[in-house]
């Protein structure tokens, strides 16, 4: 529970059969109230691999990652529904910070383009980095929204208003999905903001973007995507996100505890008597002019 909203984290599962326990434990200890895998087809063994983790497992006969993503987001009810991937690269860690913006915008997006956050060995080399940091530079342009520094990102969280805003409108089964929520998230005008997070080296074999060939060419769909839903209208079709409707309300966070520690404490009676008491040395003073 995130102030007394209910959180989901969604992880479509393909060729991760030897992250996903690892992972799905990680997001409840950290704090998710139910992961959700998707079974996209995936590796033989990845069943056995779910069960008795706690995760709720379900499954996508329609090949790809939109079609995953989408039958998860489809069998889910939560309050603040997160995404993400199984495969080692992302932290759940990170989940609380997605949490915490949460509570200001209705989408948080994240970015694996922040050089700190790269870790050793992670697939982020120059091109995809670069790549994914220019077609989202020419996207915040394009569209004039806040800072975006990363087009293919995974791990993100919404609102279920702002999901269930968007729902009708995501088509694509395929690995550009990603990019396609973006997308609506701005065509509806969504305010959102993207926070950077930990991007590590995946356990298995990538099957999308570890190839440079695979990478460009969802590049390439990623730039005319971008392109037909600024010019081809898309935008006017939306209604647009009132700025004034923030719900959910989170609830108001408890009033400072002051006796945390006797040290504290005594530090706090210290300083109060210090405030409250007449400046002797400065009394002293004016006696002696006096
Ligand atoms: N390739 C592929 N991925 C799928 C499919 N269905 C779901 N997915 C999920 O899509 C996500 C992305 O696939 P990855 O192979 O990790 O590709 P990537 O994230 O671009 O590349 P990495 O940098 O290696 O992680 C994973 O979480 C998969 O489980 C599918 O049919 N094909
Ligand atoms: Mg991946």
């Amino acid at each position: 529970m995130w102030r007394g909203q209910s959180v989901a984290v969604i992880l479509p599962t393909y060729n991760e059969k030897d992250s996903i326990r690892a992972s799905a434990m990680d997001f409840l200890a950290t704090g998710a109230d139910e992961v959700i895998v998707v079974n996209n087809n995936a590796a033989p063994g990845t069943s056995e691999e779910i069960a008795g983790t706690g995760a709720r497992e379900i499954f996508e006969s329609k090949q790809g990652y939109g079609n995953a993503l989408m039958c998860g987001i489809d069998n889910c009810s939560a309050d603040l529904v997160v995404l993400a991937e199984p495969d080692g690269t992302f932290s759940a860690g990170d989940l609380l910070k997605f949490l915490a913006y949460s509570d200001d915008v209705p989408v948080v997006f994240g970015t694996r383009t922040a050089r700190e956050f790269i870790w050793v060995g992670a697939n982020m080399g120059r091109f995809l980095r670069w790549g994914n940091w220019a077609v989202a530079k020419m996207t915040e342009v394009l569209f004039g929204t806040s800072i975006l520094t990363d087009m293919g990102c995974t791990y993100r969280l919404f609102r279920r208003a702002a999901l269930d805003r968007i729902r009708p409108y995501l088509t694509i089964g395929g690995s550009h999905f990603g990019p396609q929520l973006l997308m609506e998230v701005i065509a509806h005008r969504i305010p959102f903001v993207e926070i950077p997070v930990n991007y590590r080296s995946r356990v298995g074999v990538s099957s999308v973007t570890g190839d440079l060939w695979k990478a460009w060419w969802l590049g390439c769909r990623m730039i005319s995507l971008v392109l037909s839903y600024r010019f081809f209208g898309f935008r006017a079709q939306r209604t647009v996100w009132d700025r004034t409707d923030k719900a959910p309300v989170a609830p108001a966070l408890p009033a400072p505890q002051p006796e945390v520690l006797p040290g504290m404490k005594a530090l706090g009676l210290a300083l109060s008597n210090a405030q409250t008491e007449k400046p002797r040395e400065t009394e002293e003073l004016v006696q002696n002019r006096g």
